[in-house]
């Protein structure tokens, strides 16, 4: 966690300044970065969503993890059957993702949830991305935040996951998602 956070992260985070200085996107909030993204050099998409991504996965982490609101519930079981037929597919999508990226928990623009996953460093909030939406809760499946602990396992990675699901926050995340 310590070599994703102060290495991995801290460079995307200096190539993203790199990318955007002396540049218009020095002035804008980052989703407004991302919904046109298509438009921007891969630099701004790699390394815009690395930073971004990364810091949305460590907020949706806690050493204590409580469970979803009675809300988030009610909308887990009406869009997968349950909670646990939620976490199998989030699970899957985190499993599935071929190579590196990210499996999402996100509201679509009907306002339902919906499970997904994305190649590389995009995100939902992305024009460029065939998932779209809010983001809710994210899982990086990239080897690098995995194989020194689990090497090639990453499933054993994914239900180690939920030990640490910081649910206050995506609570909060789907509240707000929903004004
Ligand atoms: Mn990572």
């Amino acid at each position: 966690m310590e070599i994703h956070y102060d290495r991995h992260h801290r460079a995307y985070f200096t190539n993203f300044l790199n990318a955007i200085k002396g540049t218009p996107l020095e002035g804008m909030a980052v989703s407004e970065i991302f919904a046109s993204v298509s438009k921007q050099p891969d630099a701004v998409r790699n390394n815009g969503g690395g930073y971004y991504n990364h810091i949305f996965f460590w907020n949706n982490l806690a050493a204590k993890s409580a469970g979803p609101s009675a809300d988030l519930t009610a909308a887990l079981t009406k869009s997968f059957g349950s909670f646990d037929k939620f976490k199998e597919a989030f699970g899957t999508a985190a499993k599935t993702r071929f190579g590196s990226g990210w499996a999402w928990l996100y509201l679509n623009s009907d306002k339902n949830l919906a499970i997904g996953s994305t190649p590389n460093q995009d995100n939902p909030l992305m024009d460029i991305s065939t998932v779209k939406g809010t983001p809710l809760l994210t899982l990086d499946v990239w080897e690098h935040a995995y194989y020194l602990k689990y090497q090639n396992k990453r499933a054993d990675y994914i239900d180690a996951f939920w030990n640490v699901v910081n649910w206050e926050e995506v609570n909060k995340r789907y509240s707000a998602s929903l004004k």
